[in-house]
């Protein structure tokens, strides 16, 4: 049988003894370990009533057992929908009717909760922070053999949620020939090896710490050391034997105010790999001077994987994200037309690495994925003569805190649910830490709603990372003549 993904990236690992993952409490999982694991799971899937096609939705701690299942999910033809655990009851209510998936994967503290939700739907299985649950362990007993389910490089392997403009997350349909190529493309143009270690802090329910990271290193046969989040101490302390570190911005700016950051600290890294948000050019510069390395960003979207990456051996030029990645198109174009070099427009992309379509959103999907089979990005960009693309803007009003997405109109609905609210907007304001961060102008009816009231009522709707640290009580919104608000004098008006 043949499954894309699977064949590629899990299956000649079988006989590989080689490190795959070595956790904070010092356990190593050997690459062989894994794929026994994957099997276990792949049949935990089966008997919990999982068929191909069928969606499997895991909102679970950062383990290697998360890790195996998005692996089981491959093997048996499954679709991987990764949720965000900072996500609130409100939230996964949401992204689970609309998903309809055969099994739900949870956190043991949040079984209440989610089967509350899931009362006449999917199976829910758990996997706590200490590995202990239903699923793993139902999973010990289980073979370390599986036959594989075929799956084609057109069959679904993952649904990414992403959080859309119109306060509705869509989800992205990626198949695995999606996956499967940008892996490929950024294995060897980041020319990752068995030889590298790879440092992985960040979260495993995105495209940047889940497939960038996860599917390059499997196809490599890297190690990993595997951690539950970016801790400086332990980042420091695993620098010096380490080749490899994928992160946000707000990753380098962290690393930068702490002292022990020094060329000696990182004398065996090969590559420092940034994206997810814009990486200041003063960052580049500064990390460039402390430890040698030019930091190599990269430019990429749920709905695309990567699609733009700085040269590895080129000149790694701060400000721009790079060259379209092979088997990559990128056009700048102004009302569907490519512009000339040099002139600022809609960046649009087409390649293997380009999803199928939202999920249950035909009317979205025609809206930003053309019939010629460019996405319309919603990031504005421009390009040199010899194709060098920068990000100058967006056209989508959306805020990115450290690394995360997050859609004001999300955030506006909310608001303006509240009882005594007139109107909102919310936009972002320049942060040190987070690049962004979120804050909210609120016009009030005639109440004596306090600030701390409407934070009250908004914690409990939104994931905490989505929360305004700031509002702003005000008497009206500024607008321009054609009614719209114009975020733009907001953020001049109360940007210090
Ligand atoms: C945590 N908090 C945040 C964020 N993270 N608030 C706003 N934005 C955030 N990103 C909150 C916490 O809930 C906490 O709230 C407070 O901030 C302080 O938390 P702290 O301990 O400092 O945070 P942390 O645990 O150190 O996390 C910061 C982080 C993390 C390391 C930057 O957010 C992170 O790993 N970000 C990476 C996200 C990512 O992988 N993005 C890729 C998606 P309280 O006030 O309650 O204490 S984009 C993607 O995949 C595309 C395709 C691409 O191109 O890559
Ligand atoms: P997501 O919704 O998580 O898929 O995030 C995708 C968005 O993140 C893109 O449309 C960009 O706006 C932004 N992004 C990703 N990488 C970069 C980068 N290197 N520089 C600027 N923005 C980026």
């Amino acid at each position: 049988m043949t499954n894309t993904l699977y064949d590629a990236l899990i299956a000649p690992h079988r006989q590989n003894d080689a490190t795959f993952l070595v956790c904070d409490d010092g356990v190593r999982i050997s690459y062989a370990d894994f794929v026994g694991r994957v099997a276990q799971l792949a049949h935990v899937l089966t008997e919990a009533g999982v068929k191909p096609g069928d969606r499997v939705v895991v909102q679970a701690p950062k383990l290697s057992d998360t890790i195996a299942l998005y692996g089981a999910a491959v093997q048996t033809g499954a679709i991987y929908l990764p949720l965000n655990t900072a996500y609130t009851q409100s939230e996964l209510r949401y992204f689970i009717e609309d998903a309809a998936p055969a099994l739900v994967v949870c956190d043991v503290h949040d079984t209440a909760e989610i089967t509350a939700i899931c009362q006449e739907g999917p199976r829910v299985l758990t996997l706590s922070t200490d590995g202990t649950g239903s699923l793993s362990r139902q999973a010990n007993h289980k073979p370390r053999q599986f036959d594989t389910v075929a799956c084609g490089p057109d069959d679904l392997a993952a649904l990414l949620y992403t959080s859309g403009t119109t306060g509705r997350s869509k989800g992205a349909m990626l198949t695995h020939k999606n996956l499967l190529s940008n892996a490929q493309s950024l294995t060897d143009l980041w020319q990752i090896t068995a030889e590298d270690r790879l440092i992985h802090a960040l979260p495993i329910f995105h495209t940047h710490g889940l497939f960038v990271a996860m599917n390059t290193a499997l196809l490599a046969g890297t190690e990993i050391r595997f951690m539950q989040g970016f801790d400086i101490e332990t980042i420091i302390a695993e620098l010096p034997a380490s080749s490899l570190m994928m992160g946000v911005p707000t990753f380098y700016t962290r690393l930068l105010a702490d002292d022990r950051l020094s060329r000696d600290l990182v004398r065996n890294m090969r590559l420092f790999i940034s994206g997810s948000a814009p990486l200041l050019a003063e960052t580049h510069t500064a990390f460039e001077e402390r430890t040698g390395h030019r930091i190599l960003e990269r430019y990429g979207m749920t709905e695309t994987n990567m699609i733009t990456s700085n040269p590895y051996e080129g000149e790694r030029i701060a400000g721009t994200v790079g060259y379209a990645l092979p088997g990559t198109e990128v056009e700048i174009t102004n009302e569907g037309r490519p512009v000339a070099a040099g002139e600022i427009g809609m960046i649009e992309v087409r390649g293997d690495n380009v999803f199928q379509g939202y999920w249950n959103m035909p009317e979205k999907t025609a809206e930003e994925l053309r019939d010629t089979g460019f996405f319309i990005t919603g990031d504005l960009g421009v390009k040199s003569e010899d194709g060098r693309i920068s990000i100058v803007g967006r056209q989508k009003d959306l805020i990115i805190s450290g690394g995360y997405n997050i859609y004001p109109k999300e955030i506006e609905d909310v608001i303006n649910d509240i009882e005594g609210v007139l109107e909102s907007a919310v936009f972002g304001l320049p942060h040190a830490d987070f690049g962004e961060s979120v804050v909210a102008a609120v016009v009030l009816e005639d109440t004596a709603l306090t600030e701390a009231e409407i934070a009250a009522i908004v914690a409990p709707q939104l994931a905490r990372f989505k929360h305004p640290r700031r509002y702003i009580l005000t008497d009206a919104l500024p607008r321009n003549t054609m009614g719209k608000v114009q975020k733009n004098i907001l953020r001049q008006n109360h940007g210090t």
